[in-house]
């Protein structure tokens, strides 16, 4: 009995690596392949996706955005050294608490900041800005390049969106670089926290609860999928392709487990429409959720309360005053 019969074919573990000739890609022009050199190979990159490396297309988007993402990696870098007075060894010590913080409230939205009070904050934010728009210029003129439609560009614009609230628009709205989001590990993880406890609790904020729908929506629609179609290449069923435009056993039995298991099933091309926008949903709804926080709405339980959402208890108890504005309390 052959090794790849259904009897023995169980791949919940094993994976089968294809080597075939190498492919070139799509001729920039008749017969012309300029993308240089000859592709390489790896078994190991086989063990996880095509064993096939290269070749690669930079040109003047790839160039200028890797030259871009550089710049502001130094800065940051250097800048976390030098906050460790060069030190090396501190430096690689605490480099999950080194940050690059944006300038303080008292310089507004001002271009001109004093390099070391977050002028090079400023700074590397503007390259890691002009590096991950030129990258999406890269994937869009890529995709169009090989006739493709242009479902990748758009998902990543979505990411780029809450990106670009997170450290440019909002700030500008709320008039202030010191709204941003620091370079650094734990600084910008911090940041997070500080701000839901000073906007009143993220999670009142229905646009981040939308987020975290789609978040998790898309972990549960990605392990659906990539199950279903795992328990069904048995049968064919990884050519999702050759499933969609004649449905053979596999699409008819993926379908089958799921009309049995829950009555009803996504068909072979809406499962990647309902994947693609649960992804891209995950940072445009917390885009907006960002966007509206200090702007329109400065405290989320309160807004809760006032939506009838979060409960609202009575005022049992007076008021509590702020013991420095007492009459008589030390300045
Ligand atoms: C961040 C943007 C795109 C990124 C791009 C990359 C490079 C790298 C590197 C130079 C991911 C550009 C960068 C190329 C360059 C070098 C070295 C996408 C991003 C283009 N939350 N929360 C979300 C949960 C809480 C808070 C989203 C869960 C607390 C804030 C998501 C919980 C507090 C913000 C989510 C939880 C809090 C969020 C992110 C649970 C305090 C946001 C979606 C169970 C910790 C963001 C509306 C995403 C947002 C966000 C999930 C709790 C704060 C759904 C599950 C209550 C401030 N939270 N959160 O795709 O959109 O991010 O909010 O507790 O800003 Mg939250």
């Amino acid at each position: 009995m052959s090794l790849l019969s259904n009897t023995y074919y169980q791949n919940i573990f094993t994976r089968v690596q294809v080597r075939g000739p190498d492919d070139l890609g799509v001729p920039i022009e008749p017969g012309i392949y300029a993308r240089g050199e000859k592709p390489a190979h790896s078994y190991w990159l086989g063990k996880i996706g095509d064993a096939q490396l290269g070749p690669f297309y930079l040109g003047f988007f790839g160039i200028t955005s890797i030259a871009c993402g550089l710049i502001a990696f130094e800065i940051i870098g250097l800048n976390m050294l030098a906050s460790v007075n060069w030190n090396l060894k501190e430096f690689v010590r605490q480099l999950f608490w080194l940050a690059l913080e944006p300038p303080a409230p008292k310089y507004g939205i001002s271009p001109f900041v004093p390099l070391n009070e977050g002028g090079w904050w400023l700074m590397a934010g503007f390259f890691l800005t002009a590096s991950v728009l030129l990258w999406w210029a890269r994937t869009y003129n890529r995709a169009r390049a090989l006739g493709l439609g242009t479902h990748v560009p758009w998902a990543f614009a979505s990411a780029i969106w809450l990106f670009l609230v997170l450290g440019f628009i909002r700030p500008l709205l709320m008039g202030s670089w010191s709204e941003a989001v620091p370079f650094g590990i734990f600084p910008h993880l911090d940041w997070t926290t500080a701000f839901s406890i000073r906007y009143g609790n993220l999670f009142y904020n229905p646009f981040h609860a939308l987020s975290i729908v789609f978040l998790y929506g898309s972990t549960l629609l990605f392990a659906m999928h990539a199950a279903t179609i795992l328990a069904v290449t048995r049968y064919g069923g990884e050519r999702e392709i050759e499933q969609i435009v004649d449905r053979g056993t596999a699409a008819e039995r993926a379908a089958l487990f799921w009309r049995w298991t829950m009555g009803f099933n996504a068909t072979m091309e809406s499962i990647h429409r309902w994947a693609w926008w649960f992804a891209i949903l995950t940072p445009l709804t917390g885009g907006i959720g960002i966007l509206l926080t200090g702007t329109v709405v400065d405290n989320w339980y309160l807004w809760a309360q006032h939506h009838g959402y979060a409960p609202s208890y009575p005022a049992v108890y007076p008021p509590t005053v702020d013991p420095s504005l007492l009459p008589g309390a030390v300045k």
